[in-house]
């Protein structure tokens, strides 16, 4: 990373009046927990994540993904914030700024980030797959997955997948974010999956200056004005003032 880029990216930061950013898997990459992308490892890697995080796939094979989903319930239980979230932690406190996450593993929120816009839905939510209505109103039957004691319905993760709506106040915010913002700082996502990866372009259109940081290329690199090629844990802490340093 270039001193030039960082001088620059600090003072777009330190300008901006209203600041977006869209946070992907690779912010969590340095707490451990696999990208998206690189999330089947060990027994899992034979399977595509892609064809796994679909109501299809979960109709189809519903123990095989809701043990996918408990696997990783574990690894990102036992994982920890990393700098780079701490570090959007405290640029809230010295900005304004909306933070939106295409992650559902919590860790904005375990660093203290507040009103954290989450698009895909959080890994320890759940909810029934066409449910009787009256689901939660007794206790489940364990099992992988557990169902409704009254109608049999099956438990799913909390999660959007691939074909699914985004959750309507979340869309809403993370829009009107895109739209109103005069910076956009978009970190560690591969800029793959829509709508979210359209929401720089919108940034952008509405004259936005649009900072991608991510340790490989991507396909949001064409919106951006400034490219950060490292590590979003080492790259964003130094990008504005951390409380204590
Ligand atoms: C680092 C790093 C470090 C590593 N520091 N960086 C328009 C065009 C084409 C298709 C569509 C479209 N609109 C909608 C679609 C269909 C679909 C879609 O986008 N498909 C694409 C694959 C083409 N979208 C949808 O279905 C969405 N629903 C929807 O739009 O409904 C209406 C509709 C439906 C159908 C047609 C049209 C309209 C729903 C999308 C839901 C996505 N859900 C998932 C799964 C969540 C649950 C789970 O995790 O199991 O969300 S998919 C997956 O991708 C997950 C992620 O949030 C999301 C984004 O991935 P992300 O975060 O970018 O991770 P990676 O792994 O891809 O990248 C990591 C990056 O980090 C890499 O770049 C690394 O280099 C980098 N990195 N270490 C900085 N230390």
């Amino acid at each position: 990373m270039e001193n030039a880029a960082l001088s620059l990216a600090r003072g777009w930061i330190a300008d901006a009046r209203q600041i977006f950013v869209l946070t992907g898997a690779g912010i969590s990459a340095e707490s451990g927990v696999p990208t998206f992308r690189d999330a089947l490892t060990g027994l899992w890697a034979r399977f595509d994540p892609e064809e796994l995080a679909t109501e299809e796939a979960y109709r189809r094979q519903p123990a095989l993904v809701w043990q996918w989903y408990q696997h990783r319930r574990e690894l990102v239980s036992a994982a920890q914030p990393n700098p780079a979230h701490y570090a959007l932690a405290a640029l809230a406190r010295q900005k304004s700024i909306t933070l939106v996450t295409q992650n559902i593993d919590g860790l904005h929120q375990h660093a203290g980030s507040e009103h954290v816009v989450e698009l895909h839905g959080n890994l320890f939510a759940n909810k029934w797959l066409d449910g009787c209505g009256r689901c939660d109103t007794v206790p489940p039957i364990p099992g992988d997955p557990p169902h409704c004691a009254l109608c049999g319905a099956m438990m799913r993760p909390g999660v959007v997948w691939f074909g699914e709506d985004l959750p309507r106040v979340a869309r809403f915010r993370a829009d009107h974010a895109a739209e109103t913002c005069d910076l956009c700082l978009v970190v560690g996502t591969s800029g793959l999956v829509y709508p979210a990866a359209a929401l720089p372009g919108v940034a952008k259109e509405i004259g936005a200056r649009v900072i991608v940081v991510n340790t490989q290329p991507s396909a949001l690199d064409e919106t951006a004005d400034l490219v950060l090629s490292a590590p979003a844990g080492e790259c964003l802490p130094m990008l504005w003032q951390q409380e204590g340093a």
